[in-house]
């Protein structure tokens, strides 16, 4: 491994062989500190906080833990190693090999794949910024931090992309990456999960469960991508997202817990009474926040994605699973709404219009699994409420089951007025996150201590005890 950590800007990719883009990164770098010092974590900016660094991408050494002030941490560009004589793995271009440079034909729709991959990352940032004041514990605060960081170096890997591979255009879109604010009515986030405020902690474990989960498998699908420094850099971040996923299913996991065991202290099993967040409660933030990750694969039938595949910008999860890497022949059968009664017919979708929901089902998979260990702890505590995922239909604000269509979490269609009428039996009513926030209203700050409504997690940080001081006064 080369010496990386002394260099201003810490990588991989030789950054100072190429003196042009070096200096062009070293301009970026201070407003990338404008920004995380205007928008990142409110209120901590100034403490030492216990975090994991990359500083390297190999297996068994790339994280290095010890104690940083945030705008301290080592943002750093990282890909992972190249694979020798890589080809492309699907679409037209089958078994041709990858470009380390970009088609000009496919300049624009990748940096656009680029820029939407790019503008969640800082996003995400600034919809957590305010959480810190609010902390379950000294362990949560950290993993809170440890996300937005990580975040922050996902905003950097992008970056990187567009200085390097996309000229002056590169670079305006790198300084528009720090302009759009989330939720800003001017200048919004691209992606509409990323303007909803996160402004509770059970949405943060939620958003960290099924929202970063998106970004698995959106990851995995560019991972595949012929243009080969996408597909690298990538593959090095999926290793951290691993972790935000973690934080999310354990975090609700832990929340799950807590209220079984509040349950089983009431007479009448009621959690709310004994301070903490009833399963209906969990069950309806679920709901929200599956429904807008869904909304993150694109619509259900696309000629996008369709031509994505095709150009071999952006591939299947795990694409050598799959048997046909062309798509050219099969069909998706789908449930489409008919245009004018939105009644549901079978339609046979053409597989790469369908590259979408093809991916959509993976996630929704790789969900469904999360919720199947919540349910455990459940049953493993003699309750016999289960949390379960709704419809694909329900609460869809992107494809072919939005524009006004609406349907219950069983996928059954509503009228418009019965969805009005009824739609907080299902979603987080104003009622519900007043409760949930007033479990939340004091930071608990005290090392091993934690509030009512969430257990304290069974282990800590890299073989820490879990009452470590992992964020110092
Ligand atoms: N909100 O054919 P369609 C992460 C737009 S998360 C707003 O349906 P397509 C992270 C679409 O842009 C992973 N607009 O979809 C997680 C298009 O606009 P135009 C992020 C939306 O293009 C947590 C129109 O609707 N990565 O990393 O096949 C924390 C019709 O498009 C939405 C990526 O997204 C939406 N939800 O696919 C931190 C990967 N959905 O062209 C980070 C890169 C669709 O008509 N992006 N639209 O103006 C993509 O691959 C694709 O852009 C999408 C959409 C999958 C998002
Ligand atoms: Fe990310
Ligand atoms: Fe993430």
């Amino acid at each position: 491994m080369t010496a990386i950590s002394n260099e201003k800007i810490p990588n991989n990719v030789n950054l100072s062989e190429d003196k042009k883009l070096q200096r062009a990164l070293e301009q970026w770098q201070p407003s990338f500190l404008n920004w995380w010092n205007q928008m990142g974590p409110e209120g901590f900016q100034a403490r030492d906080v216990y975090l994991r660094t990359a500083i390297s991408t190999h297996v068994d050494g790339w994280a290095h833990y010890d104690f940083v002030k945030m705008p301290e941490y080592r943002w750093g560009i990282f890909l992972a190693d190249a694979v020798p004589d890589r080809k492309i793995g699907f679409g037209d271009l089958l078994g041709q090999p990858v470009w380390q440079d970009v088609p000009g034909e496919h300049r624009n729709t990748l940096r656009r794949l680029i820029v939407t991959q790019g503008d969640t990352e800082p996003a995400s940032v600034e919809q957590q910024r305010l959480l810190g004041q609010t902390c379950p514990s000294l362990y949560d605060l950290r993993n809170l931090f440890q996300v937005n960081v990580e975040e922050g170096r996902h905003l950097w890997a992008m970056v990187y992309l567009l200085h390097r591979f996309f000229g002056r255009d590169g670079r305006e879109e790198a300084e528009g990456l720090l302009e759009r604010r989330s939720g800003n009515q001017d200048k919004p986030r691209i992606l509409g999960a990323f303007n909803e405020p996160i402004d509770d902690w059970l949405s943060f474990y939620m958003f960290t469960m099924f929202t970063d989960r998106d970004g698995k498998y959106q990851l995995l699908a560019l991972a595949e991508s012929g243009f080969d420094p996408l597909s690298r850099t990538t593959r090095f971040m999926l290793t951290e997202e691993a972790h935000h996923m973690f934080v999310g299913e354990t975090g609700v996991q832990r929340v799950v817990q807590r209220t079984a065991e509040l349950m089983k202290q009431d007479k009448n099993e009621d959690a709310r009474a004994q301070g903490g967040i009833d399963l209906p409660t969990l069950q309806k933030y679920l709901n929200l926040w599956y429904s807008l990750s869904l909304d993150l694969f694109g619509s259900e039938v696309s000629t996008n994605a369709a031509s994505f595949f095709a150009a071999g910008l952006k591939g299947r999860a795990k694409e050598e699973k799959f048997e046909d890497h062309l798509a050219m022949e099969g069909v998706y059968p789908m449930e489409v709404p008919a245009a004018g009664t939105g009644a549901l017919e079978k339609q046979d979708v053409p597989l790469r219009n369908a590259m979408n929901e093809v991916l959509r089902d993976g996630y929704v998979e790789d969900c469904q699994r999360g919720v199947d260990r919540w349910n455990k702890v459940l049953a493993d505590r003699g309750i016999s409420f289960r949390l379960t995922l709704p419809s694909r239909r329900f609460h869809r604000q992107q494809g072919i089951f939005s524009n006004g269509l609406h349907f219950d979490p069983s996928g059954k269609p509503l009228s418009k007025d019965e969805w009005a009428r009824r739609k907080d039996e299902w979603l987080p009513s104003a009622a519900d996150r007043a409760y949930v926030k007033s479990l939340q209203a004091k930071a608990v700050v005290e090392p091993g201590k934690i509030q009512n409504w969430v257990a304290m997690p069974p282990k800590g940080v890299n073989a820490q005890a879990p009452e470590f001081e992992y964020v110092r006064a």
